[in-house]
């Protein structure tokens, strides 16, 4: 039981609610003010590379409509807004000695005055997968070392440039995903695998584990950095968001039981043990051996601690079984099938998605538990099922959608107050529909319908759901809110 909450109905005036977006996902303008190429650019003009063939030259358009999308966030009544900066506009070619370009930073830097204008606490990512292409081709992007400087140094423009006024730094979004499914699945940029059919090079058996390494190391010198030279005088503070699903054994046999740990050791523990208690899993040393790369004890010391939260995006739960070779899931089978026969939950319209809401609250029970860390949530969405093809009138009354925010707002609630999990943030995903990566436009995850003929945006019901249910249950600051705070950590 909770000690610290007034009421056992509502969260604290201080509670971070809103939307989350990515830079590559909605901006569009590609090739505009100087910004440079980035992995996805190319990637995804490859033929077969998304479900639609489409790629992210116009997305939702935000990078000229973002005061419409601004709008949209007060309709909503949000009180902080999550997004992420694309390192190409800030360094279009990505190195610590190649040129900053002024254009990029004056974007973002007008889209932080107007959010604060508005009374919207920025939550700003610095990497959500838009790698400059230029340090790709010079030394093959997350699997060098080398990218540790060219991120801390792009981390430091940003501190510099954002700082005063950006008091939230998340500085990788899902590293899991960077790994696999960019260089052991191949199927998000810069696609390498072993997998021949699919990518021209890679080595599926050892390049998702380095490239997950230079990720840690990359985040936490960052840290480092923001915390020894810029907390002091800014007052933010910096972590890093995994992502991870809540796994349940497919049924009580031990090796299903030990299953779920494992697939739990190798989706999350792959990057929070390190971050947070200083070492890899167990269970990934015995899987991979000398495939998995080392810290030095000078590294470590960096690496431990060097998240000042747990910044988490969740979506579902696995039902697990022992067996299989796929070590990107820890040698786990996934299904959502009971052993009975029924699914777990409603299904979403991509593969990996079902609903189950006391998976998430059971997920941040483990979370809290284990990493003890304040936890922001950073995403948490749902795809209805071939919403795509649907009329506008009949794609916003997304009925499936609308329960599962019904759910996991009910299971936040109840960890939080009556589990006593430190929770301080949602951020639903995503403000708009948009480019859904490998699915191209496709899967839809916006809470605001995107019509791509017009560019013209409607709210869905689960917006207006998620929007009146946080009014509900964050009671408004009046005058506090207006100003930046500074944070006491
Ligand atoms: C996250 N999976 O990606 C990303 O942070 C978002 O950019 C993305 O749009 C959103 O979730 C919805 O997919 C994921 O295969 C991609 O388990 C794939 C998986 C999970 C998360």
């Amino acid at each position: 039981m909770s000690t610290h909450v007034a009421s056992p109905n509502k969260l604290p005036s201080d509670f971070l609610w809103g939307f989350a977006t990515a830079s590559f996902q909605i901006e569009g303008s590609t090739d505009v003010d100087g910004r440079g190429k980035s992995i996805w650019d190319d990637f995804s003009k490859l033929p077969g590379k998304t479900l639609d063939g489409r790629d992210g030259d116009v997305a939702t358009d935000s990078y000229q409509r973002w005061k419409e999308d601004l709008d949209l966030l007060v309709e909503y009544g949000v009180n902080s807004y999550r997004f992420s900066i694309a390192w190409s506009r800030i360094i279009p070619l990505g190195g610590r000695n190649d040129p900053i370009n002024e254009a990029g930073i004056q974007f973002y830097s007008n889209l932080i005055d107007a959010l604060l204008e508005r009374g919207i606490v920025p939550f700003v990512t610095l990497y959500h997968w838009d790698l400059p292409q230029a340090l790709y081709e010079r030394y093959g992007g997350w699997l060098s070392k080398e990218i540790v400087e060219d991120y801390v140094h792009y981390a430091r423009v940003c501190f510099e440039r954002f700082g005063d006024r950006v008091k939230y730094w998340l500085t990788m979004n899902e590293p899991w995903c960077i790994s696999i499914l960019g260089h052991g699945r191949g199927v998000f940029a810069p696609g390498r695998s072993s997998d021949r059919m699919r990518s021209p090079e890679g080595d599926s058996s050892t390049e998702p584990w380095i490239a997950g390494h230079n990720v840690i190391l990359s985040h936490a010198y960052a840290s480092k950095l923001y915390r020894e030279e810029f907390k002091a005088t800014q007052g933010g503070t910096i972590g890093i968001t995994l992502n991870g699903d809540w796994a349940l054994p497919y049924d009580d046999s031990p090796e299903n039981v030990a299953a779920a740990q494992h697939a739990l050791d190798v989706a999350i523990g792959w990057f929070a043990d390190p971050i947070y208690l200083g070492h890899y899993p167990a269970y990934m040393k015995e899987m991979l051996g000398d495939r998995l790369p080392t810290f030095t004890p000078e590294e470590l010391v960096v690496v431990k601690g060097s998240s000042e939260f747990y910044g988490m995006n969740t979506y579902t739960t696995n039902l697990c079984k022992a067996g299989g070779d796929d070590e990107f899931q820890g040698k786990v089978e996934y299904t959502f099938t009971r052993p009975d026969g029924s699914q777990l939950g409603t299904q979403a319209h991509c593969a990996w998605l079902q609903d189950y809401p006391e998976g998430f609250r059971q997920l941040l029970n483990y979370l809290w538990k284990r990493y003890k860390h304040p936890i922001y949530v950073t995403e948490n969405g749902f795809a209805v099922k071939d919403e795509n093809s649907m009329a506008i009138e009949q794609a916003i009354a997304d009925h499936d959608r609308v329960q599962y925010f019904k759910g996991n707002t009910d299971a936040l609630l109840a960890a939080r107050n009556e589990d006593g999990v430190d929770l301080r943030a949602y951020f639903a995903w995503s403000l708009l529909d948009n480019f859904e990566w490998a699915d191209g436009y496709v899967t839809r995850f916006g809470l605001t319908y995107v019509d791509y003929d017009t560019q013209k945006r409607y709210p869905k019901e689960s917006g207006k759901f998620v929007a009146q249910w946080f009014k509900e249950h964050v009671p408004k600051e009046t005058l506090a809110q207006k100003e930046p705070k500074r944070l006491e950590l």
